[in-house]
């Protein structure tokens, strides 16, 4: 009995799971907060209730966004192992071809932002690699279903489906159409669309701002967000350090901004290899490399680069394969 009974409440929570997603299948429109939304867009941006009401119907819950967010956190791979993604003959060789397809719009970007062409190529390569990634999903239904169907981070979604929406009317771009990630992030630097209403500029000067077809825009918006969170024209980004015996391993990995000067970190042995001046600051780093520890210092530069993604690996990465690029450009 009392396994029938587990049995048929199992069948009862099936029945509701499978009603629930066939409901979500006829898509969002009757969603209570898609209503909530839909409401608030109407009434304080001047939305049409018909267009908002049609473009929800058609936004589909997706059952492998859920996964993919609520998925645990990989457990770190070490630094040699993220590198050999991201830093490959490949990667570098089609970093190469973009370059030179987009010479123009790299050089004129370097000139307007003073951000340098290989690290706008590098950023681009890792994210997308140079365009050939760009998503899948279509943000509508990403965000969509992350706002509605989400609740750890509906106020963060909601935030963005709301800047989607008027990003997409500002531009004319089609809202039900494009594809992005599982979270909504687009193009070939894949900005979610807080950041493209703020960073992303309209650098072929058509009158659209498409960061999602159009690689010149894409170029002109990376190098805007690295002006913009304050790229400082010609200053390095990172150097190898030394460490002496006994050097301060909780100075080490301990936040990505620079916080302590050469003389500060001097006094709890580490060192650069390169001849900066001693009040520069610096954070320090540890990355566990194949030959064993590998030891850095990222001046204000690196840390712009971790403003893209707040991951001292990810900045690394990025730098190095802009580095691979440079020297063969
Ligand atoms: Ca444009």
């Amino acid at each position: 009995m009392r396994i029938a009974g587990a049995l048929s409440r199992l069948a009862a929570l099936y029945l509701c799971l499978l009603a629930s997603s066939l409901a979500s299948a006829e898509g969002y429109t009757d969603h209570p907060a898609a209503q909530a939304l839909i409401e608030e867009m109407v009434r304080t941006e001047g939305f049409d209730r018909t267009e908002l009401e049609a473009l929800f119907a058609g936004a589909m819950r997706k059952d492998s966004i859920l996964e993919a967010i609520a998925r645990p956190a990989e457990k770190t791979k070490p630094w040699h192992e993220y590198r050999d993604i991201f830093v490959t003959e490949t990667r570098t060789q089609q970093g190469l071809e973009f370059a030179q397809r987009h010479s123009d719009s790299l050089q004129r970007a370097e000139r307007q932002f003073g951000v340098p062409a290989e690290l706008i190529v590098a950023i681009i390569g890792v994210e997308t690699r140079y365009g050939r990634n760009k998503g899948s999903y279509r943000v509508i239904d990403a965000l969509s279903t992350l706002a509605f169907d989400y609740p750890p981070r509906s106020p963060f979604f909601s935030g963005e489906l709301r800047a989607y929406l008027v990003m997409t009317r500002e531009q004319g771009l089609p809202a039900g159409e494009l594809k992005g990630s599982y979270a909504g992030a687009m193009g070939f630097g894949q900005f979610i669309p807080t950041s493209y209403r703020a960073y992303a500029v309209d650098f072929d000067e058509d009158g659209v701002v498409d960061i999602i077809n159009n690689p010149v825009d894409a170029i002109g918006s990376v190098a805007n967000y690295f002006k913009r969170h304050r790229w400082r024209s010609g200053l390095p980004v990172t150097a190898p350090a030394r460490v002496g015996e006994g050097y301060r391993s909780d100075w080490m990995n301990d936040g990505l901004k620079p916080r302590r000067s050469l003389a500060v970190l001097a006094t709890g042995g580490i060192f650069p290899t390169v001849d900066m001046a001693p009040d520069t600051l610096a954070t320090a780093m540890r990355f566990d490399g194949e030959a064993g520890n590998e030891y850095w210092l990222g001046w204000h530069n690196f840390y712009v680069i971790t403003r893209y993604n707040h991951s001292a690996m990810y900045a690394m990465a990025v730098y190095q394969l802009s580095e691979a690029i440079r020297e063969r450009l």
